[in-house]
């Protein structure tokens, strides 16, 4: 049977292999009889939350060996101690009734493409023998990883192991690449996750299009709340009223899209009236004389016309960032991928930064240190032929990890490399706007399609096989040994057993890689023996770190730059590029060009959308714990766009792009927190797939209405706010 040409499925009543869960009490209320919580017995293990990827260290909770709750680590650098709202909902993943729990292979039936559900042992030789073809037939580099989240380490491991290294993440070309490849290219390294901000010793933060409080990344919260205790001075550049401009000494409320000319101007007003640091700018960076005069023509009166916040305005908090300097943070952002020149945006800012001298400095950016955990002893993995790299056919020169669009580019076409992809923990068809098509194109050519994930999220449609993986409440996976102000290990254990046949990302891993003849890289019966060897390598042990969960080391580097000592930046020319030779070699504008954003035709509006607090992008829609604290987005329409189309809050309407693609009804929210010129919604809505039961069908979903895509020539970034939708009312 040829199920090559991939029709895309959803799954039916009879396919949903999805869960009966054997209810915690919580939920139910009832699974067995009523009874008061924390009346059992009581036990607890560590974990790292995995709701989002600021991976905060808690402690689940359980009760006669059921879930009863998950809260902070007080050792945690990443959260001190307090998860934030989903964090606290991630028991809900756990309790998701609609949680893959066996298996799913495509099948035919009556001329009609299914998923039925198989055990384990088809499923995996499925798949083992799948790759050995395609191995045999094109060479084992022909295999993709696509993946989100700490477990996709399993798989590249595997994917390593066998030959195939190239891998992409929609959290570099749909998030922080930018940022990243803009700093690297100024300073010589980027800023990392978590980001090196040193917000709790800042005296002014700077936020640009960053809504940390609805972006909701804990310890950043935390430090940027304690900032705004000791007085610092915050300035909020975002076209929304969002929470944190509501903290905010200046609100800029910028037409979306000509950030670079504010930047511009600002530098033109630190320069031109010498408010920069000129110790720190003449001993560390270099093409100060060239910037200078690049800025000059971009007054503040130039950028009003540009951005519509008046020249007074701009000056004012020009001079706000210089008193507070060097504890002035521009603060980098993270999602950042908006209008295609993103990268030379966060160049921008990597510049400003570097004129008040903030890099390396208390209250701008510190250095970062993490445990030298040394790696758990294995054979070299094999040469792999080809790497993500090629994908780009030289297209994105500085693109410093695997571009998503790229490596779906060429899984398409005649002379497609890719003939097999792994997709961890990405839902694709709404991370990567405007891809359905070529999601499509790839499914109908590609020789094998695996989808891991905990349910059956939108991207199970284009699968071959469907792995469902436990959730991060039921297994081990790498100690987390993240770069922060204090080197510091977590443990991530399970607490109680996976449900239903659903299984540990390392377990797959493994039984994969046995399949394959792969058994000398994978030499453990259980992943903990992994852990236990590095642990013990560090002087702990996973029987220390099953009691303690976090476990923090001295540091033995400084936090920041000595002021007096001679210090050599990972750039070629070992300062801070404010003039960048290798963009320009690259054919690039050395210095950031700013180019003005279209306007929306008549009676449409630019869409831009950002986080809420209650959930992490659609990763959490279907938690029913969250989706009772917020179960549907809504969108932001200015009092004088209510009038014109006649809305109130709460009417339902839908959005519809120019090229009339039609969303989902979602409700109004009338606000005057939004320009009038703009519509915003929180991302992660509008789910498609009926296997969730609870979050298909509501809401809106921002990436179907996003057509215009704007692509970073210098690092293959998606700019996804060149969109414009106008309201359809919906009749009741
Ligand atoms: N339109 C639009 N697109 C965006 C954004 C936006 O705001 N709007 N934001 C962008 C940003 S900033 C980012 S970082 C990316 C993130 O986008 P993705 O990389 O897609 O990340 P998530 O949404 O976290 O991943 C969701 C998938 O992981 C699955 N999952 C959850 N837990 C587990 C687990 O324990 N194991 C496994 N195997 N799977 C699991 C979920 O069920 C879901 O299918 O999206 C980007 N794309
Ligand atoms: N609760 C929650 N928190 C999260 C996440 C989540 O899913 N849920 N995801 C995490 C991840 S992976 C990321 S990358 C971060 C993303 O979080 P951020 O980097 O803070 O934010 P975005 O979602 O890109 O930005 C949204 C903000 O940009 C504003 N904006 C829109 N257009 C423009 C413009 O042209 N100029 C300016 N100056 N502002 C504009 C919007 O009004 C909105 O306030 O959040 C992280 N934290
Ligand atoms: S910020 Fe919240 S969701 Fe993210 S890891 Fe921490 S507790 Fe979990
Ligand atoms: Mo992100």
């Amino acid at each position: 049977m040829n199920l090559n040409r991939r029709q895309f499925l959803k799954l039916s009543g009879s396919a949903a292999a999805t869960a009966t869960v054997a209810g915690s009490g919580l939920l139910t209320g009832c699974s067995s009889g009523p009874r008061r919580p924390g009346t059992g017995e009581i036990a607890s293990s560590p974990t790292i939350c995995d709701i989002c990827f600021w991976k905060c260290a808690g402690t689940v909770y359980t009760e006669n060996g059921k879930p009863w709750k998950v809260v902070g680590n007080p050792d945690d650098v990443h959260s001190n101690g307090r998860l934030c709202t989903r964090g606290t909902g991630g028991i809900g993943s756990y309790m998701d009734r609609d949680r893959l729990t066996k298996p799913l292979m495509r099948v035919e039936r009556n001329g009609k493409q299914v998923f039925e559900p198989v055990d384990w042992n088809q499923a995996l030789n499925f798949i083992a023998s799948r790759m050995r073809k395609i191995a045999e037939e094109q060479g084992e580099d022909r295999i993709a990883l696509f993946s989100h989240g700490a477990g996709g380490a399993h798989f590249k491991h595997l994917l390593k192991s066998f030959g195939a290294d190239s891998y992409a993440a929609p959290s570099f070309a749909q998030c922080r690449g930018p940022r990243e490849v803009a700093f690297k290219l100024t300073y010589g390294e980027g800023v990392g996750s978590p980001d090196r901000t040193d917000m709790e010793n800042s005296r002014c933060i700077v936020l640009i299009g960053s809504h940390i409080g609805e972006n909701l990344h804990n310890g950043q919260v935390q430090t940027l709340t304690r900032a705004i205790e000791n007085g610092a001075t915050l300035i909020t550049v975002d076209p929304r009223f969002s929470v944190p401009a509501g903290k905010s000494k200046h609100w800029l409320a910028i037409e979306p899209g000509t950030d670079i000319a504010l930047l511009l101007a600002w530098m033109n007003v630190i320069i031109g009236e010498e408010l920069y640091d000129k110790d720190y700018v003449n001993k560390n960076t270099t093409g100060l004389p060239q910037l200078a005069r690049h800025v000059r023509p971009f007054t503040p009166e130039w950028a009003w016309l540009q951005t519509g916040i008046e020249p007074d305005k701009i000056r004012a908090s020009a001079r706000d960032m210089a008193a507070a300097a060097p504890a002035t943070l521009i603060h980098p952002g993270r999602h950042v991928t908006w209008y295609g020149d993103d990268t030379q945006r966060s160049r921008a800012i990597a510049i400003l930064n570097a004129l008040l001298g903030s890099w390396g400095r208390p209250g701008g950016f510190y250095y970062q240190e993490k445990v030298k955990l040394p790696k758990f002893p294995l054979p070299k993995y094999p040469h792999a032929k080809t790497t993500e790299k090629i994908a780009n056919k030289g297209k994105f020169p500085f693109a410093s990890s695997g571009v998503t669009n790229a490596v779906i580019d060429a899984s398409i076409g005649e002379d497609a490399h890719y003939k097999g992809w792994f997709i961890y923990g990405t839902n694709l068809p709404m991370s990567l706007p405007g891809i359905t098509h070529k999601l499509r194109q790839a499914a109908d050519q590609l020789d094998l399609v695996v989808v891991v994930d905990i349910v059956p999220a939108e991207v199970i449609g284009y699968a071959d096989i469907v792995l469902p993986e436990c959730s991060y409440l039921e297994r081990y996976d790498d100690l987390r040994n993240s770069p922060e102000r204090i080197p510091s290990l977590a443990l991530r254990m399970p607490a109680f057993e996976p449900l239903g046949d659903s299984k540990p990302g390392w377990w797959i891993a493994k039984q994969l890689g046995e399949r394959l003849g792969l058994e000398k890289y994978f030499p453990w019966n259980d992943y903990s023996e992994v852990l236990d060897w590095q642990l013990k390598q560090v002087g702990s042990s996973l029987e220390e770190m099953q009691r303690i969960g976090v476990k923090n080391f001295h540091r033995k580097t400084p936090e920041y730059l000595d002021d007096d000592a001679p210090f050599r930046f990972g750039t070629p020319s070992g300062k801070i590029e404010l003039y960048s030779q290798q963009l320009k070699d690259a054919g690039f504008a050395p210095m950031p060009v700013y180019t003005p954003p279209q306007k929306p035709p008549e009676d449409y509006y630019r869409l831009i959308y950002g986080r809420a607090p209650a959930h992490t992008f659609g990763r959490t829609s279907n938690n029913p714990l969250l989706f009772e604290l917020m179960p549907e987005n809504a969108v932001w329409v200015n009092p004088i766009a209510a009038q014109r189309w006649g809305l109130n809050s709460g009417d339902y309407i839908r959005l519809k792009n120019t090229e009339g693609t039609m969303s989902n009804r979602v409700r109004v929210r009338v606000t005057e927190r939004i320009r009038p010129d703009s519509l915003f919604m929180a991302h992660g809505f509008g789910h498609t797939e009926r296997g969730l039961r609870l979050a298909s069908g509501v809401g809106a979903n921002d990436a179907e209405l996003m057509s215009h895509v704007k692509i970073d020539p210098i690092m293959g970034g998606t700019g996804m706010r060149s969109n414009f939708v106008t309201l359809v009312k919906e009749e009741v």
